[in-house]
């Protein structure tokens, strides 16, 4: 096996965006390209020369081939360990979990998320670091500023290893740990939930359908779910992953999950149906006749989960991305909780979950998670849903209805505009921007303008600063206008427009949300010139 060094020139455009670098498949597959950006990881964290690393990815198109382009460059550069998941495949909690369990010094994660699979669509690379969690902004800039420089990789001439069998094997002087995906993310699942309860709940004639949508989470899923829970075969639909997600866009939402809602809307609905999405670590959380919006799934468990093994010992503050509702805020504040406000962004909840500060953490684009490893987490979301609804014993329905009735109801929609032009979308908030400071005091059809700033973050455990991320337009009945650009997408610019009002109730809970929305929609119309500036009359996709 021989050790190649590979001349090679920085690519432009490898900048990482809100979760690691995404591209289209075909961009990843061009020379040099993914190798580039290994080997931009490997300079920014100071060279893999003795490290352990954890690999895998959600099996999408080109996964495996990336799989063993990275163990080879590993190898090269001198690792000590990879540990990889069967076939190169673990959903990003997975990989999370082992990394922290493993103690290992980080892991590259292959996934362009919810985003499509295929080679005409999406691919993804990103690094989390030795707490399991997504890189830090810090990190992502030096990643960033080594593709910019880079000038060689270092790669190893071998066969493939082979990653169908598990166990251990030699790859040049580093060794490749092949471990079954599931097992070790399915104990901690163990740890945490009562288990005995939700295999009552089932053996009482509950009935569920978890929607895998092709990806990562159907073997995650049937194994925890319909073997060792006892829900019935067939609750998981989908489970068989593959390279293109089965033609679809597995993003657990009421657009690309729209079969699953169609389910729990008809007279055939079980009593609880959830999906998750590429990689696992989005969800979706469904009752009979009811859609609940990822802010409210975030509100319900920051106000249940002490009836769980795992949080019985209360939280120790929760976290929302600015974007998300204020729901989890009045839960919080009736819990006595410290509830922090970040950005877009997974990675910028790893610090204050490693400082003690949170216990969970939220975020409107159907991410939830814990304490438990440091991504966001779909099927443990599920499992906490379920344990919840196991003690409460009521309908999805009655536990939504009771919690607006303590708390007020925060009704909610996500706009997007996707494939904008990019310099029309930037011009739009720039314009925007600039005439912030004359919205306080105006009336809208939405209501009084309170404050129009544009949001930036001061981490409360390291200090770092993040600026411009997102901009903010609050009434002062409580109605919320969020204006930002999506950092995940990989054609143009998307748009999205984050739309909240608060209804305290006790009349007022039970509206369509675009009903009850419709003034806040056409004021966010109406302030940003969406459709001039855009060229769109509506957006892409509403959830
Ligand atoms: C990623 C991030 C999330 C973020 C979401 C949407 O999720 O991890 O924190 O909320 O993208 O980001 P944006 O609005 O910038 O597109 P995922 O599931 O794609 O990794």
């Amino acid at each position: 096996m021989e050790r190649i060094r590979v001349e090679t020139a920085p690519i432009e455009g490898q900048k990482p965006g809100t979760s690691g670098l995404r591209k289209k498949t075909e961009v990843f597959m061009g020379e040099h390209y993914l190798e580039n950006f290994v080997q931009a990881i490997w300079n920014a964290i100071g060279g893999v020369a003795g490290k352990t690393l954890v690999l895998g990815g959600d099996g999408r198109y080109f996964n495996d081939r990336a799989a063993q382009v990275i163990l080879r460059m590993a190898a090269a550069s001198g690792a000590a360990k990879v540990i990889v998941g069967r076939d190169a495949i673990l959903s990003t909690p997975a990989a999370s979990h082992l990394i922290r369990t493993r103690q290992t010094d980080g892991g590259i994660i292959l996934s362009a998320s919810h985003n499509p699979g295929g080679r005409d669509e999406d691919f993804g690379v990103k690094f989390n670091a030795a707490n399991g969690g997504p890189a830090p902004e810090d990190l992502t800039d030096r990643i960033f500023a080594e593709t910019e420089r880079v000038a060689f990789y270092d790669i190893l001439s071998s066969h493939d290893v082979d990653l169908s069998v598990e166990g251990e094997v030699a790859l040049g002087d580093m060794r490749v740990e092949v471990v079954d995906p599931v097992a070790d993310y399915a104990s901690l699942m163990e740890a945490l939930f009562d288990f005995d309860a939700i295999r009552a709940l089932f053996n009482s004639g509950f009935t569920m359908r978890f929607d895998a949508m092709h990806a990562v989470t159907g073997p995650y899923a049937t194994e925890i779910l319909e073997n060792r829970l006892g829900a019935a075969k067939g609750t998981v639909l989908n489970g068989t992953p593959s390279p293109d997600f089965g033609g679809g866009h597995p993003d657990p939402n009421p657009i690309w999950a729209k079969p699953l809602v169609d389910l729990v809307m008809s007279s055939d609905a079980p009593d609880f149906a959830a999906a998750s999405d590429g990689d696992g670590d989005r969800n979706m959380i469904l009752g009979r006749g009811l859609y609940v919006t990822p802010s409210d799934s975030l509100a319900v468990l920051a106000a249940n989960a002490h009836l769980t093994p795992g949080y019985s010992g209360g939280l120790k503050g929760v976290a929302r991305s600015m974007p998300t509702s204020g729901a989890v805020d009045r839960v919080a504040e009736a819990m006595g909780l410290t509830c922090f406000e970040t950005p877009t962004g997974w990675k910028f909840f790893g610090n204050l979950l490693d400082a003690g500060k949170a216990t969970l953490c939220g975020e409107e684009s159907a991410g939830t998670g814990s304490d438990h490893v440091r991504e966001k987490d779909g099927l443990w979301a599920v499992l906490l849903w379920l344990n919840i609804l196991a003690v409460k014993s009521g309908s999805v329905k009655e536990l939504m209805l009771d919690h607006w009735r303590r708390y007020g109801r925060n009704y909610y929609s996500r706009h997007d505009y996707e494939a904008v032009d990019a310099g029309r979308a930037s011009d739009m908030l720039d314009a925007l921007r600039g005439g912030l400071g004359d919205l306080p005091g105006r009336a809208f059809a939405a209501g009084v303008v309170s404050v129009a700033d544009e949001f930036a973050y001061d981490d409360p455990v390291d200090g770092s600063r993040s600026e411009r991320q997102g901009l903010r337009i609050a009434f002062e009945n409580g109605s919320r206008i969020v204006y930002r650009l999506s950092g995940t997408g990989t054609v143009g610019a998307t748009l999205r427009v984050y739309l909240e009002t608060y209804s305290p109730g006790p009349d007022g809970l039970e509206e369509a949300p675009e009903e009850a929305l419709a003034a806040v929609i056409a004021s966010a119309e109406e302030i940003a010139g969406i459709s001039e500036h855009t060229g769109r009359d509506a957006p892409d996709v509403t959830t």
